[in-house]
């Protein structure tokens, strides 16, 4: 469930973000079994500025919606193994993938044949001959709403780094990505010490302050393969792929003293004051599932609330 969204946050901390989004280009996954027909729409997309890949078999649709990550999958309705109505039915059926959006271009012109098709939760079923302009237009608008409305699913409205659900759904994406290719991976979970007394102390919007500023220390600090999370109220999650642990425990210290030097300024009082966070450390393949990865950098964390505080544990 989405929660309410403050519209002046959003544009606050979410604008730079959405216009990011939407400035680079859409991703469009075409799925035909055949390359001449695949080359021609390809051409048609690209020369109205999307992005494609294309792919000939349609059971390799799944892995290739997973590395490429599109804004829209353009399906042809018959090719061998797998018919487009199966591989729509079988997209629909992951989770993650029930809103991205799904459009038949073939030329199939019987009508109850294309309304079966679209009961699988395709959104549109355009017919051969191809009207380029009909093509661009559908195919560019759905991707346009889903890119944006992703955007708005997928982060915290504070702090513009994930929500909760696609932290967790990105540490799964990775893991399964760390197997594949055997290299490491860390997960750290970090919790501002002693928040409920700056709090207490400073008010609430200074404490809000003192979230944004630490989500802003992760953000920049992720590089582009790296994953940052608000996982609760104070405490954030980094997925940081081919990163041994010592390398995650250092990358954590140097962010925790960065943090340490932040002067944040108080409304109340007429002084600034600094916090600091606790952080504890987990990493494939000594933790070798998702689950065992949170416990363990779980643990690791109360253990450093537990020695004192303003501490990385690995
Ligand atoms: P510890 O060092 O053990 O973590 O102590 P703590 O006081 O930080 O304890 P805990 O993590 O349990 O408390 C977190 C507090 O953060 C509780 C809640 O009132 C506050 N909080 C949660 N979300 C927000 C938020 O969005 N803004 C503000 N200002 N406070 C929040
Ligand atoms: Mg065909
Ligand atoms: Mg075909
Ligand atoms: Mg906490
Ligand atoms: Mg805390």
């Amino acid at each position: 469930l989405l929660k309410p969204v403050d519209a002046n946050k959003l544009v606050d901390v979410l604008d730079n973000l959405l216009k990011q989004a939407l400035q680079t280009p859409y991703r469009i996954l075409i799925v035909e079994d055949q390359d001449a027909l695949a080359r021609h729409i390809e051409t048609l997309l690209q020369d109205a500025g999307l992005e494609t890949s294309i792919v000939s078999h349609p059971l390799e649709a799944l892995q290739a919606i997973n590395n490429y990550n599109p804004d829209l999958i353009l399906m042809d309705m018959y090719m061998p193994d797998c018919s487009g109505e199966e591989l729509a039915k079988l997209i629909r059926q992951h989770g993650q993938y029930d809103s991205l959006p799904i459009v038949f271009l073939s030329s199939e012109q019987n009508l109850d044949i294309q309304m079966i098709a679209l009961r699988t939760g395709a959104d549109d079923f355009l017919t051969k001959p191809i009207d380029p302009k009909r093509l661009v237009h559908a195919v560019r608008i759905r991707a346009e709403r889903f890119r944006l409305l992703n955007s708005l699913m997928v982060r915290d409205s504070m702090t513009g780094l994930l929500n909760h659900a696609r932290s967790k759904e990105a540490l799964a994406a990775e893991i399964a990505r760390a197997r594949r290719n055997n290299t490491p991976l860390s997960v750290a979970m970090i919790d501002i010490d002693k928040f409920k007394a700056i709090n207490d102390k400073h008010g609430h919007p200074v404490g809000d302050r003192v979230i944004k500023s630490l989500a802003r220390l992760i953000q920049e600090r992720l590089r582009s393969t790296d994953v940052g999370g608000r996982y609760g109220g104070e405490e954030f999650i980094m997925v940081l792929p081919n990163c041994p642990q010592e390398q995650a425990a250092q990358i954590l210290n140097d962010l925790r003293i960065r943090f340490g030097r932040i002067r944040h300024s108080s409304d109340k009082q007429d002084q600034e004051f600094t916090a600091t966070f606790s952080a504890g450390v987990a990493s494939f393949p000594t933790c070798n599932s998702a689950e065992s990865l949170l416990m363990t950098a779980d643990a690791a964390l109360y253990q450093a609330k537990k020695r004192g505080r303003n501490r990385v544990i690995m």
